[in-house]
């Protein structure tokens, strides 16, 4: 009876003798059970890897306590959830920021001295969870700490890869490309739930079957796998709320191959069942594209399905019809990467709860909600061969999703087939195609872009036929980046100056509380103390440089500007613009008497990112970066005035020290490319200044600090368009006199063979020639007014006053751009769902 119940509970939770304790001494205690136990080494002698182990563990049993306790919340309070769908989390490093959200840092840090360790070289033992590639990826992990923080009850889902983002590894200048096997060392973050598992199936055919005297589709699969939960506990800040990221990993089902096994070919049965593992093995290495692999389309059907059934099983456990879906359950598309979902829901209402096509339309209109995070127009297609042979029921389905769409359309403009043929959601010709764009706009009930310039150019371009339709459905959610992770773990100095100034740590909950910093825009201690913190991070950045540049014994000066541009590398994002203003300032300095030297501001120029691995291009900006650094640097005559160096395998953890050690930060994309980027509001978080373009998220910042805090260049996005096809019709004859000087003559010594390697150059350079590649993303024409900008950011920089107070504006202005705000707009407008705070 209850009596006996509660009276084993009481006798649990005395034997368990409550919570787990933080202060120094129980954590001490806990750390040395877990260089004992779990790591199985002698607590009288273990190295910082051990410690951070043993660390890990320590917090990680906290994490589980809050994470219970937020699920038991959930479950008895019933709120309506949000699931965020996503292939992609860039986490990085969890040590630091979980000891931070659960407000145990000093404890931490005191147990582990008292143990003989200190908290900075332990964390940095830890190695970076890299299960994505770009802004997407690091996105989502902004976002569940958000969702975490504001204690919204969600979950996130995603794949559990074995090999993450590959490692870059730079030889000779060339970026080679290493696997990550991140799990090696074990990982102390994830809890392997063994017992919940889900089969995915694939393959098979499809059959009619009679029940109850009407015809029914139904799948016969092929082949089975099964999916394993990993789940990853998200603590939020300020809240004893914890949500979940469950994370899938592919095993072998448990069913016998019985065929095989009679047959006695046990060997090639279990070499057979073993492939089944490679399906969550590899993260596919290229950002912003995804074309028609069927390894891809089987990665995005397992999430897909093991994800579904876990929400449906939860669905059904606290909810008994059906109609209560969309009250209860918002799916998030994460991109279209996912939207193989839509699908699967109408297959698992129609096919498995059989609800009926109409009604189950009508649901899962109600419950998707989708962000694209792309320009291009060109978006994710699945061809239809794959799907046929892959997933044949669901391509059925889709087949019958557009046919529906399509009547519908036809009634609403007519039969104007062009057009029809446009908005279809299979894209006809050579190789039949599902548009997967088409596919999650048609079935959501909102499109979200990430920034305004973004939605307006989904609204006049990329989607411009789906805006004519749904206007209502097309919002815009400017990205934001989380000031836990980008001030607060990565700027201790920051965030320490911040909260003393502010006189209150309240604006790590609420980022807009950092316009309070005007306040002291002209206090001479707060300039001092200021420009204290970045001379440290710079100390701690140029430690950093000359490890690992230790062989071309590179020493970088703390006055010099430190510039960074750092992000993937990209046509679009002109890293060889970055690289060719670098040219051309060597040139300057080569052509300057001592007198104007004296004047001019040194210069450390960094940059960072990884090229996927099958784009040539950008592996040459990467060379071609690399070439011009070992001229310049080796250059005597030239000394500390101007360095370049390229910072190897960029990544969450490197970002994290390089960004609160810049001066300047570059983002150059020609407008109307970068859809927001988020690089721009880290930069902006810890007092950096931008040079960039007016372009994606940057025209918000503007918004937010004025034109003169910004060192903006290039053309708006209004003008990109005119200035190609003028330079289109200037094609012939070749005019070589539009083309500015300067621009010329660096573009023929990487083309002449100045940096060597002149061979190897030449199609980068073609890139940007007349009759060539026609120098699309407009470098040419954007030369002249970069180098105004940069000359204006050498001016500002000489003046430390300014500059200081630009650096402070800029933090003060970047409340907005905290992911909390970005979440907080999904959840009221988007997801409709509340807060559901777990009682301490
Ligand atoms: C990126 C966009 O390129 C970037 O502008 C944006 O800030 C970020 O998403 C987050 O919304 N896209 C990708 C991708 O990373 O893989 O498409």
């Amino acid at each position: 009876g209850l009596g006996e119940h509660r009276a084993k509970a009481e006798r649990m939770y005395s034997l368990m003798d409550g919570f787990l304790k933080n202060d120094p001494i129980s954590l001490q205690k806990d750390i040395l059970h877990h260089v004992e136990y779990t790591v199985a080494r002698s607590r009288f002698s273990f190295d910082d890897f051990e410690a951070y182990q043993a660390l890990a563990h320590t917090v990680r049993d906290r994490l589980i306590e809050r994470w219970h306790d937020t699920h038991i919340y959930f479950k008895r309070t019933k709120p309506k959830r949000l699931y965020f769908l996503s292939l992609e989390f860039l986490m990085g490093r969890s040590l630091s920021n979980s000891v931070i959200n659960l407000g145990i840092e000093d404890q931490c840090a005191e147990a582990l001295n008292q143990l003989g360790f200190e908290f900075e070289v332990v964390a940095e033992q830890e190695g970076d969870a890299a299960l994505g590639n770009g802004g997407l990826a690091r996105l989502s992990a902004c976002q569940m700490d958000s969702l975490a923080t504001l204690d919204y009850p969600a979950w996130g889902y995603g794949l559990r890869y074995e090999y993450g983002l590959f490692r870059q590894i730079i030889v000779d200048g060339f970026q080679h490309e290493k696997p990550d096997y991140w799990l090696n060392f074990g990982n102390p973050w994830e809890i392997e739930r063994i017992h919940v598992t889900y089969e995915v199936k694939f393959y098979g055919t499809v059959e009619e079957v009679e029940m109850n005297g009407e015809k029914q589709k139904v799948w016969i699969p092929g082949e089975t796998v099964e999916a394993v939960a990993y789940d990853n506990p998200i603590p939020g800040y300020g809240t004893r709320n914890t949500i979940n990221l469950r994370l899938w990993a592919a095993k072998p089902s448990s069913k016998f191959d019985l065929e095989a096994y009679n047959t006695g070919d046990y060997i090639n049965s279990v070499v057979n069942r073993q492939k089944a593992e490679t399906i969550s093995n590899v993260l596919y290495p290229d950002d912003r594209s995804h074309q028609g692999k069927e390894l891809r389309l089987k990665q995005q059907y397992f999430f897909v399905s093991a994800s579904l059934q876990d929400i449906m099983r939860r669905f059904k456990e606290e909810h008994t019809n059906f109609d209560e879906l969309p009250e209860k359950v918002a799916l998030h598309l994460n991109d279209t990467h996912p939207s193989l979902s839509i699908a699967e829901v109408m297959r698992m209402l129609v096919d498995e709860e059989h609800l009926g096509w109409h009604k189950a339309w009508d649901i899962v209109c109600k419950i998707f909600s989708f962000t694209t995070h792309t320009m291009v127009t060109d978006g994710e297609k699945i061809p239809v061969d794959l799907l046929e042979s892959l997933l044949p029921r669901h391509l059925e389905i889709l087949y019958e999703i557009n046919f529906n769409f399509l009547e519908e359309l036809k009634k609403r403009i007519g039969l104007d087939y062009s057009r029809l043929a446009l908005l279809s959601i299979v894209e006809e010709g050579a190789m039949k195609s599902i548009r997967m764009a088409n596919l999650a706009i048609v079935c959501s009930h909102t499109v979200n872009g990430v920034s305004k310039l973004h939605l307006e150019r989904l609204k006049t371009k990329t989607f411009k036929d789906f805006y004519g339709l749904y206007p209502e459905k097309f919002q815009c959610k400017t990205n934001g980046v989380t000031q836990r992770r980008w001030i607060v773990v990565s700027n201790p100095g920051l965030r320490d100056l911040i909260s003393k100034w502010l006189g209150t740590e309240a604006w790590i909950r609420d980022a807009d509380l950092l316009s309070g910093l005007r306040d002291h825009l002209d206090n001479a201690d707060f300039h001092l103390e200021w420009k204290m913190v970045k001379k440290v991070n710079k100390m701690r950045l140029a430690e950093y440089i000359e490890a690992f540049l230790t062989l071309s014994l590179l020493q970088v000066s703390l006055d010099a500007m430190f510039d960074v541009q750092v992000k993937r590398i990209h046509e679009y994002k002109r890293q060889l613009l970055n690289i060719f203003g670098i040219i051309h300032r060597y040139n300057c300095l080569k052509n300057m008497d001592k007198d104007s030297r004296r004047k001019v501001v040194p210069r450390v120029c960094i940059i960072g990112g990884k090229a996927a691995p099958g784009y040539e291009i950008a592996k040459k900006i990467i060379k071609l970066c690399h070439a011009v650094a070992e001229k310049i640097n080796n250059d005597t005559d030239i000394g500390d005035l101007l360095k370049v160096v390229f910072i190897p395998d960029y990544n969450v953890s490197v970002a994290e020290l390089v960004i609160p050690g810049a001066d300047l930060s570059q983002h150059l994309s020609t407008a109307g490319n970068e859809a927001s980027g988020t690089g721009n509001m880290k930069f902006l978080m810890n007092g950096c200044l931008l040079l960039a373009t007016a372009d994606g998220s940057t025209v918000e910042i503007i918004e937010e600090i004025g034109e003169d805090n910004l060192f903006l260049f290039g053309a708006k996005v209004h003008e990109v368009e005119k200035r190609r096809q003028k330079r289109l019709s200037n094609l012939a004859p070749l005019q070589p006199a539009k083309v500015p000087l300067h621009f010329a003559r660096v573009l023929r010594m990487v083309r002449d063979g100045y940096f060597g390697h002149k061979d190897y150059f030449k199609s980068l350079c073609e890139t940007v020639e007349f009759g060539f590649g026609n120098d699309y993303y407009l470098l040419t024409s954007d030369f002249g007014s970069y180098l105004e900008a940069q000359a204006a950011a050498d001016k500002a920089f000489v003046n430390q006053d300014k500059w200081t107070r630009m650096s402070i504006l800029s933090v003060a202005g970047s409340g907005r751009f905290s992911s909390d705000r970005t979440i907080q707009d999904y959840a009221e407008s988007t997801w409709k769902i509340n807060p559901c705070r777990c009682p301490l």
